[in-house]
């Protein structure tokens, strides 16, 4: 462990980072990916309804401030029912496909936090929850964030969260998040310590870092936490959130459509991926012990004049020296 030898300010060379957690609402850069109002191919592209739902749910993200309640979405019949289509579907695979983490701890959803098929859970709820498990919480976010400011949130244990549902017309499968994703694939996750632990770490690693690598933890996050395979005795398990919110592409990823190679973060971290379609690469873990040491082997051959530290008690991010 290092200690704060002296309190230091990044150079004005290094991105601007947030350094409390408030400085997350700076924090909501979007990118315009994938959105039915822009993407033709996507299915809410011919339905104005869904276009303007979609307006009114981002509403309440673009005005979300840090420290406020998550405001409550009246889900019409229509949302609950394409939640209520993909819960069930995606509940009969979990046993087989799904890592021991997640199927623990979507019992103690149903449990506790009042998961059903008959109704999305209130991103409020699921943030309490959250906070009660491993200190992760939830805020609002319109749609796709730049990869920096969503792997910036990491670091203080937030996870940026859509709110409105995908479009009822292509439930197995979408290629951009949605409240479904994030409460099906990523929150199970983000309420297991370990797991926690590495996302966290991997948000602080991004913090100040150049474009060139924070394209490269975008990709190492993409082949872990949205995608990641790990093994339990010998078997394959999905742990990464885009399988386990996808039932189409939990069942394909555990198939011989896919091409499965071992986690090895220099590699991994320029492996090119598409976004649009199932996954035809993944990468496969031993365990999350495994993953942690290879990810901070990783992080400490990349290159930054600063080291980072979360302080929980202040909410915020010390600057430590290096030597
Ligand atoms: N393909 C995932 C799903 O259908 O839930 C979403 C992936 C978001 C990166
Ligand atoms: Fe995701």
């Amino acid at each position: 462990e290092l200690t704060v030898l002296e309190e230091k300010e990044p150079e004005k060379k290094d991105h601007w980072f947030p350094r409390h957690i408030s400085d997350l609402d700076k924090c909501t850069h979007l990118i315009t990916r994938f959105e039915p109002d822009l993407d033709y191919d996507h299915p809410g592209f011919a339905d104005k309804n869904y276009r303007l739902r979609r307006k009114e749910i981002a509403d309440i993200a673009f005005e979300y401030k840090h420290g406020q309640e998550i405001p409550r979405v009246e889900y019409t019949d229509e949302e609950n029912a394409t939640w209520g289509h993909v819960y069930s579907k995606l509940k009969e695979l979990f046993p087989t496909h799904a890592c021991k983490e997640h199927i623990q701890v979507f019992n103690f959803l149903e449990e506790e936090c009042g998961f059903s098929a008959d109704k999305i859970p209130q991103l409020e709820d699921v943030s309490n929850f959250l906070k009660r498990k491993t200190g992760f919480q939830l805020r609002p976010v319109a749609g796709l964030l730049t990869a920096r400011d969503f792997l910036a949130s990491l670091a203080f244990r937030t996870f940026q969260c859509t709110q409105y549902v995908r479009h009822g017309g292509k439930p197995d499968h979408s290629p951009e998040p949605d409240c479904i994703h994030e409460l099906l694939g990523h929150v199970p996750m983000l309420a297991d310590p370990k797991f926690a632990q590495f996302a966290q770490e991997l948000g602080l690693a991004t913090l100040g870092v150049s474009d060139e690598d924070i394209e490269k933890f975008a990709t190492l996050f993409w082949f872990t936490v949205e995608f990641g395979l790990c093994k339990e005795q010998g078997e394959l398990r999905a742990y990464g959130a885009g399988m386990l919110s996808s039932y189409g592409e939990l069942r394909n990823s555990l198939s011989d459509e896919v091409t499965v190679k071992p986690f090895d973060p220099p590699t991994t971290a320029v492996q090119e991926y598409k976004d649009d379609d199932y996954q035809p690469i993944l990468f496969v873990v031993e365990s999350f012990d495994d993953m942690m040491i290879k990810m901070r082997q990783y992080v400490a051959s990349i290159e930054r004049d600063f080291d980072v530290r979360y302080d929980p008690y202040t909410q915020s991010i010390k600057i430590l020296d290096h030597n």
